[in-house]
C-alpha cells in the first residue's frame, strides 16, 4: 500500500548517526524487534551528516526518517515529529543522570557534593546549546553561569574550595553533553579544581567510570538510550540520579509526512 511506496521512496533506509551512539544500537534493536520491519535498514553516518540529509529533504519536501532526539535545535529549525513507538524500544521520556567512579565520594567529597546536587531543566541546557552556536561552549557556559547565580549557588553553597585538585570528567560528543559538561567543568573550576573534560563514545564513557580512569560524568541518557552500557557496568559505578528530566530519542520525520507510528513502516 501507501507505506510500501514510502519504503521504496526511502530505499527502506533510516538515516542514522554515529555507530557508537546509544540511539544507533536502539535503532538496530527496533528494526529487528518490531517483527515486521524486514527490509528497513539503518544507515549509520554522523550527526552532521544526518542533519545535512534532513535539511536537504525538508528543502525539497521529500520524505525522510532520521534517528533524532530532543533537546536539539532541529526541533526549532524544522517542524518535526517523533514517530510513535508502541513497543517502547526507542524509549519514551527519559532523563540524563550523573554517575561517578567508586571512591570519588571519599577522595573528593567537595566535587562529589556538587555533582550530586547538579540539576537543571531542559531550557537551561537549550540556552547553553543555542548560545554556543554563536560562539563557543565555554563562552555559552560562562554566560549561563553568570545569568543563573541562584542555581549555581544551590549546587555550591557551603562547599569548601580546593586548590588545583585534578578531576577528570568524561562525556560524549553531542551538543547536549557539550553543554552540561562545559557548565560542570566551569563550576568545578570556580571551586578551584583543575578539570579535564573528555568526550568519548558512550561505551567508553561508562567503561572509564567503571574502571576508575574517569571520575564522573553528567552525560548518561537513561533508562533506555544507554541501558546496555549502564547494565554492563552497574555494579562498578555510583549512580547519583537525574541531573535533567525530559529528554527523548526516537525515529523522527518532518510533520508533513503522513505516517505517525513506527508500525506504519511495515510494508
Ligand atoms: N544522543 C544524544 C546520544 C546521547 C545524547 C541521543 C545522540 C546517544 O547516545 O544516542
Amino acid at each position: 500500500g501507501e507505506n510500501a511506496n514510502l519504503g521504496e521512496q526511502l530505499d527502506y533506509t533510516i538515516t542514522g548517526i554515529e555507530p557508537g551512539a546509544g540511539i544507533t544500537e536502539l535503532s538496530h534493536n527496533t528494526l529487528e524487534g518490531y517483527g515486521n520491519l524486514e527490509g528497513w535498514e539503518l544507515l549509520e553516518s554522523s550527526t552532521a551528516g544526518m542533519l545535512g540529509v534532513l535539511d536537504g529533504a525538508i528543502k525539497n519536501e521529500e520524505p525522510i526518517i532520521i534517528t533524532g532526539w530532543t533537546p536539539h535545535w532541529m526541533f526549532s529549525a524544522y517542524d518535526l515529529k517523533f514517530l510513535e513507538d508502541p513497543k517502547g524500544t526507542l524509549g519514551g521520556s527519559e532523563n540524563i543522570n550523573t554517575i561517578a567512579r567508586k571512591g570519588l565520594e571519599e577522595d573528593m567529597p567537595n566535587a562529589y557534593k556538587i555533582l550530586d546536587r547538579f540539576y537543571w531543566e531542559p531550557e537551561d541546557m537549550e540556552t547553553v546549546m543555542y548560545d554556543a552556536q554563536e560562539g563557543s561552549f565555554e563562552e555559552a557556559a560562562q554566560n549561563w553561569i553568570e545569568e543563573n547565580p541562584e542555581k549555581v549557588k544551590e549546587w555550591t553553597e557551603g562547599i569548601e574550595k580546593v586548590e588545583g585538585k585534578e578531576i577528570e570528567l568524561v562525556s560524549t560528543p553531542w551538543d547536549t553533553e557539550r553543554a552540561s559538561g562545559t557548565v560542570m567543568k566551569a563550576i568545578l573550576e570556580q571551586q578551584g579544581f583543575t578539570v579535564t573534560l573528555t568526550p568519548v563514545d558512550p561505551a567508553i564513557m561508562f567503561e572509564a567510570i567503571a574502571n576508575g580512569e574517569g571520575d564522573a560524568s553528567v552525560a548518561p541518557w537513561l533508562p533506555t538510550t544507554h541501558k546496555s552500557f549502564y547494565e554492563k557496568h552497574a555494579e562498578d559505578i555510583v549512580d547519583l540520579g537525574e541531573n535533567l528530566k525530559g529528554t527523548q530519542t526516537g525515529f523522527v520525520v518532518p510533520a508533513y509526512m503522513e505516517i505517525d507510528s513506527i508500525e506504519d513502516l511495515q510494508p
